[in-house]
């Protein structure tokens, strides 16, 4: 993994333009003059600039171009300097409309990092990067390195995992390059058996290693294995893990947002470093981990995208031609993480829960992760009304201070949302498109529709943020953040007519 700057995506922009945007009409920027009062920084756009669909996608092309270390991707220029699992499987599904290879190369490289477990790190550190750019950086995590279970090194991977949106994107890629046809599908087919395996052993690890009660829910040991760090998802199941002594540690990450309340407070810090440090003695390996550790957390959200994964790979085992053995054996793990998923439905909620192992109990927070089941499709149409029914009710899209229908990360009328905090309120774009395809899948076109519109009007106007406030639009967190602007370049290569034609 080296800062050679081979990026291929040299598309000129007219090119692009046919390739591309599948949706021509233009999207209105409105910013507000001087910033919002509360905000920390204006708007990107002056008034009601008309921002044509071709511009976006010449400006998300450009936010990938500049993220790109050569074969693979970094998840933000200065927040985020290495590679990210979850990140570069939506970032290959936003290559993939400008260069199959290229977004196939993402997930090769991403893949090249992999535990013997099967365990797809949640981190590749880049070696390049600044020692002072990134903390907890490589150097903490060299450690991992010495389990038997590691990849060579350097370099250094955490010994956390992240979502598996990869077979998704696998799929993706050949999608694109199947309608492209020609050397380019050729290409792409080769790249699916060499990858098929890889995927075969990374979901097997999660529902063995992270799975041994077989309940089709996934456990997860770190807040930052859900990807959403600091939501009140956690918050129950971390007021209860007590911190012991920790050296001091610096906060790089506040040094590049805007103001510190956008990122984890310094006391979830502690106990995200504090997990670490137990994880790092118990060798990172997962059955001591099961034993003793006081974070062990049935995630949803997770557990649904791994079974759309798991979708996604019984169709990449169909065209690679996998064993007999082992598509009888996903198909068994699609209905076993439905199962799973059903049974944390919560009738009041009317959401789908994480658990707590510890405790024994369901963490009942509203935050945007209980539509997990929607997410993994194939609802019953009651089921499927109940999770949309909730999803526009002013708990979430419909609540009237909303400045767009897009999801909060959680909602206004939980106890822990936060508009301007990172996973406690903020929209997140990335999580906009789980719901979108999910609304493409369940054939529930108009929502889906409505989705991609505002995501993209919003993107539009505050840019490839990480995260909006809810109310304002305003863009927070890092900026040129590589999955946002790989998110907006999928949903400008879907208009509106070619979701009816999926239906
Ligand atoms: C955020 O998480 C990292 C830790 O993994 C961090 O805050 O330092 C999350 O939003 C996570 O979901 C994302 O993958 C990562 C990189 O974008 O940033």
């Amino acid at each position: 993994m080296g800062r050679n700057r081979t990026f291929p995506v040299e598309i000129a922009p007219e090119a692009l333009l046919t390739t591309l945007v599948a949706d021509e009409r233009l999207v209105w920027a409105v910013s507000r003059p001087n910033g919002d009062e509360k905000g920390d920084e204006g708007m990107i756009l002056p008034r009601s600039v008309p921002v044509r669909r071709e511009t976006l996608a010449v400006r998300a092309q450009e936010v990938l171009h500049r993220n790109d270390m050569g074969g693979w991707t970094r998840a933000a220029p200065d927040l985020y300097p290495h590679q990210w699992s979850w990140d570069s499987a939506f970032i290959a599904i936003g290559l993939a409309h400008l260069d199959t290879r290229r977004a196939a190369r993402e997930l090769e490289s991403l893949f090249q990092h992999q535990w013997n477990t099967g365990k797809v790190p949640h981190i590749v550190f880049n070696p390049e990067a600044p020692p002072d750019s990134y903390f907890p950086g490589s150097d903490h995590w060299a450690c991992a390195a010495a389990s038997p279970d590691a990849p060579p090194a350097p370099p250094y991977t955490s010994c956390l995992c992240q979502p598996p949106v990869h077979a998704i994107a696998a799929l993706r890629v050949w999608k694109v390059a199947e309608r492209n046809g020609g050397e380019e599908a050729g290409a792409a087919r080769a790249f699916l058996r060499e990858i098929y395996p890889k995927l075969m052993l990374w979901h097997r690890y999660l529902l063995s290693y992270r799975d041994p009660e077989d309940s089709g829910l996934v456990t997860i040991f770190h807040p930052w294995e859900s990807g959403t760090d600091n939501s009140p998802r956690w918050d129950t199941s971390l007021a209860a893990v007590e911190v012991g002594d920790l050296a001091p540690y610096p906060r790089h990450d506040l040094q590049h947002v805007a103001n510190a309340s956008q990122r984890p407070t310094d006391a979830d810090y502690d106990r995200y470093l504090w997990l670490v440090k137990l994880i790092k003695e118990a060798g990172c390996d997962e059955m001591s981990i099961y034993r003793s550790h006081p974070f062990l957390v049935k995630d949803a959200l997770f557990s649904a995208i791994l079974v759309a994964a798991n979708e996604a790979l019984l169709e990449i085992a169909g065209l690679v031609g996998g064993r007999v053995e082992d598509r009888a054996l996903i198909a068994q793990w699609i209905e076993r993480g439905r199962r799973g998923l059903a049974r944390c439905r919560d009738p009041e909620l009317g959401l789908c829960p994480d658990y707590d192992l510890r405790t024994g109990s369901a963490l009942r927070a509203h935050t945007v992760a209980g539509f997990a089941p929607l997410v993994a499709g194939g609802l019953r149409p009651r089921r499927l009304a109940i999770l949309r029914e909730t999803l526009m009710s002013p708990s979430f899209i419909g609540h009237p201070a909303l400045g767009r229908p897009l999801a909060p990360s959680t909602s206004p009328n939980d106890p822990g949302f936060n508009p301007r905090s990172y996973w406690r309120g903020p929209v997140w774009p990335v999580i906009d498109w789980l719901l979108w395809w999910a609304f493409v899948r369940a054939g529930e076109h108009q929502l889906a529709e409505r989705v991609r519109e505002s995501s993209l009007e919003q993107i539009a106007e505050g840019g490839f943020a990480e995260y909006f406030e809810p109310f304002t639009g305003e863009p927070l967190g890092s900026r040129e953040q590589s999955w946002t602007a790989a998110v907006a370049l999928d949903w400008l290569a879907h208009g509106p007519q070619r979701e009816m034609r999926a239906a």
